[in-house]
């Protein structure tokens, strides 16, 4: 049992080395909630993955922020003992937020954790060390810019490419790339740009041997995503769509998938991220684990979670030096082989270097009982 004394949030700011461009926005910049809880014995840390505008989902920085300091953390901080695995049922008086959700429950679990010495990817059921990498290409200017990162994302090792598309910004482009690189593990990602009257960009892609194509239609339609996944051989992939693991047990028993992508932040933490994998590995659907641009807190949580046995696809799992040029952690590296290594110390296994972190932080606020 924990009894947690202060919850530190932290809105932090770290540019990223390139813009990340797609079918909803472009970034230039990392800015995220950290939130570090201080218990008896130990501390523990969760990144918040809501951005600073509300277009991925309804969740943004200053939102998660205010649901964060007025509703969970004085449920948290007026809590005697609690553990991880009652702050769902102790957070259900607020509807949705599973952003904010997952930073304060992810921040718990990492304490309690650290406590008991045992590390993430142990607690969750991990069978392996490493996890394959596979990489997210932003939309580029131009074809041949993304040809160009394409191929140096290959030489870099990368187990699978994800290419971002958009409106207009699909089927020539994926075509490019796929010609030339036959042999690759090639993937597309709309984010809900589109809708059940684009089917035949959809038929077009479907040529392309892919290995998914990522929630094409708007996040509340599953009934569209069915009917289109009906006339594709290509898997569909569900991300936004999928917000909980009642979720995604209906996606899988309406046809809408046949992958999943778990974020843990968007489906309200690492106990709910289980629970989905759990629902998709008894429907023998295979998922992999999204990023969202995460800092080294973020990635240490992803990499416990994507060496869960169904997790079986490579994920968004890139190296800190895709995103930053200085993480907030000791960066995360990937072998020439594409692979990454689970970290293995207790909890998320990693810390923030506290000058770096300070230097990046932009508003702080502690709250106490
Ligand atoms: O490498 O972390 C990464 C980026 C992977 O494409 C990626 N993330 O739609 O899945 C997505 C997208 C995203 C990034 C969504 C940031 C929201 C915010």
């Amino acid at each position: 049992m924990t009894r947690v004394r202060a919850v530190d949030l932290r809105l932090v700011g770290l540019p990223l080395v390139r813009p990340f461009r797609t079918s909803f926005g472009q970034s230039t910049e990392k800015a995220c909630i950290l939130a570090r809880v201080e218990t008896d014995e130990t501390w523990g840390w969760g990144e918040c993955v809501a951005d600073v505008e509300p277009d991925f989902s309804g969740e943004f920085n200053d939102g998660a922020w205010l649901v964060i300091r007025e509703f969970l953390a004085p449920a948290l901080l007026r809590a005697n003992d609690v553990r991880a695995e009652d702050l769902p049922s102790m957070f259900a008086f607020v509807r949705g937020n599973p952003m904010a959700k997952a930073t304060v429950i992810d921040a718990v679990l990492d304490a309690q954790l650290r406590a008991g010495g045992t590390s993430l990817a142990s607690y969750l059921g991990a069978d392996r060390d490493r996890v394959a990498c596979g990489v997210s290409v932003g939309i580029t200017p131009s074809t041949e810019a993304l040809l160009d990162q394409v191929s140096t994302y290959l030489l870099d090792g990368y187990r699978r490419v994800k290419l971002k598309i958009a409106p207009a910004l699909d089927v020539d482009r994926v075509r490019a790339v796929r010609e030339a690189n036959p042999e690759i593990a090639l993937s597309v990602d709309a984010n809900a740009a589109y809708s059940a009257g684009d089917v035949e960009v959809f038929r077009a892609l479907d040529a392309f041997d892919l290995l998914m194509i990522e929630q094409p239609l708007h996040h509340e339609d599953l009934i569209e995503h069915a009917n289109l996944q009906r006339g594709l051989r290509t898997a569909i992939c569900l991300d936004e769509s999928i917000r909980s693991a009642a979720d995604a047990r209906t996606a899988i028993a309406l046809g809408a998938c046949r992958t999943v992508n778990i974020k843990q932040g968007r489906v309200g933490g690492l106990l709910e991220a289980r629970a989905v994998h759990d629902v998709c590995a008894d429907a023998g659907v295979p998922v992999w684990c999204g990023g969202m641009l995460e800092t080294g807190i973020g990635r240490a949580t992803n990499l416990a979670l994507a060496a869960m046995p169904n997790f079986t696809l490579p994920g968004d799992t890139s190296p800190s030096a895709r995103y930053f040029r200085d993480d907030l952690t000791e960066p995360f590296e990937m072998a020439s082989d594409g692979t990454m290594a689970v970290p293995t110390g207790p909890g998320i296994g990693v810390e923030p270097d506290v000058d770096r972190l300070d230097a990046c932080t932009r508003r702080r606020e502690v709250l106490t009982a």
